[in-house]
């Protein structure tokens, strides 16, 4: 890969909270950077709007933050009307389980060793689309950013994270050319921090990714079940007896992986999160109030399903797992 440059131009695939939290600090920053919608008609939409509402640190305005659709992109990359743009370097902020889709759908346009930051809840993703792309250059970051959508075009940045990136080694495996050294990682990070968004590099962000799917998986699908902001988990003792099950599970299935060190003191933690953010709807309970798929599958689901390839049986996991997927919405 070659260097990086600060006025590297980032596509953002997914215009969710995070990813439009992205934009529009690059574009308060300067930074090109493009952020991919679904498809025409909501490209159509947002244009008609005027912009994205974007409540920041910086105070509340309406933004031109630059926006395309896949078509569009295809098109300016290998189309009749071809002005040779291509996808060099793509942050990835959609849900999951909507990855795959999203990227095939851009495919095309893709660079020939394109630069792919994966920035997401849940896990089981990476593996696959590195084995879809293996021209790609993958790297993982995980986010404390707190941010929301107000509306279809709407975001409040709600409160300040840190964000770490990093190159996971499975992903790596014999590819040598994509690996990526300490200096080109952090110019990476540096790249994608557009202030007040501070990307640093970690040189575990396979640790990172679990403990954040860990404090999800202890959070998010119980607050599905119980119909709760998160901090109400603390105040149900029930809930909170669940909570602590689902964690001693997570332990287990740690340990079993040699990765005790990565969970230390995790209930503690998991407890301080749903504190610190006692008013929030996590993600899933919003996505489930909106009649949304949830990144179930790619949370308590990827946990049960390392669980049981190692004849691990997440008892308590499983049964939220089945409650959060048979839930009817609203
Ligand atoms: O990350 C979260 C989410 O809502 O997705 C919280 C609730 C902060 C932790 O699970």
């Amino acid at each position: 890969m070659s260097p990086l440059p600060d006025t590297q131009h980032w596509h953002i695939l997914g215009a969710g909270a995070i990813g439009s939290l992205w934009a529009a600090y690059a574009y308060k920053a300067g930074r090109p950077a493009t952020l991919i919608m679904r498809d025409s008609a909501t490209l159509a939409a947002y244009q008609q709007t005027g912009g994205f509402t974007t409540q920041l640190r910086s105070g509340t305005e309406v933004l031109p933050l630059p926006a395309a659709c896949p078509e569009q992109i295809i098109q300016a990359s290998t189309g009749a009307a071809s002005t040779g743009e291509t996808i060099s370097a793509l942050l990835i902020t959609t849900k999951a389980q909507h990855t795959l889709d999203a990227l095939n759908a851009v495919a095309s346009a893709l660079a020939d060793s394109p630069l792919l930051v994966l920035l997401q809840n849940g896990m089981g993703v990476a593996e696959k689309v590195q084995q879809l792309y293996p021209q790609a250059t993958l790297l993982q970051a995980s986010t404390t950013e707190g941010a929301y959508r107000k509306g279809p075009f709407s975001v409040v940045h709600a409160g300040q994270g840190q964000t770490l990136l990093g190159q996971p080694q499975a992903a790596t495996p014999t590819r040598t050319h994509h690996y990526l050294d300490a200096a080109s990682q952090k110019q990476i990070a540096h790249s994608l921090s557009a202030a007040p968004l501070k990307v640093l590099v970690s040189d575990n962000i396979e640790a990172v990714l679990w403990r954040k799917l860990a404090v999800n998986s202890a959070i998010n699908p119980l607050t599905v079940k119980y119909h709760c902001r998160n901090g109400e988990l603390l105040d149900n003792p029930v809930a909170a007896q669940d909570m602590a099950d689902l964690v001693e599970e997570i332990v287990q299935l740690s340990q079993l992986l040699g990765r005790e060190g990565w969970v230390e003191d995790l209930l503690p933690q998991v407890r301080q999160v749903a504190a610190d953010t006692a008013l929030n709807r996590s993600s899933m309970l919003q996505d489930i109030e909106a009649g949304r798929a949830t990144e179930i599958d790619y949370i308590t689901g990827y946990l049960c399903r390392l669980g049981e390839s190692l004849g691990l049986q997440l008892k308590h996991n499983m049964a939220l797992l089945e409650i959060v997927r048979h839930h009817h919405p609203g």
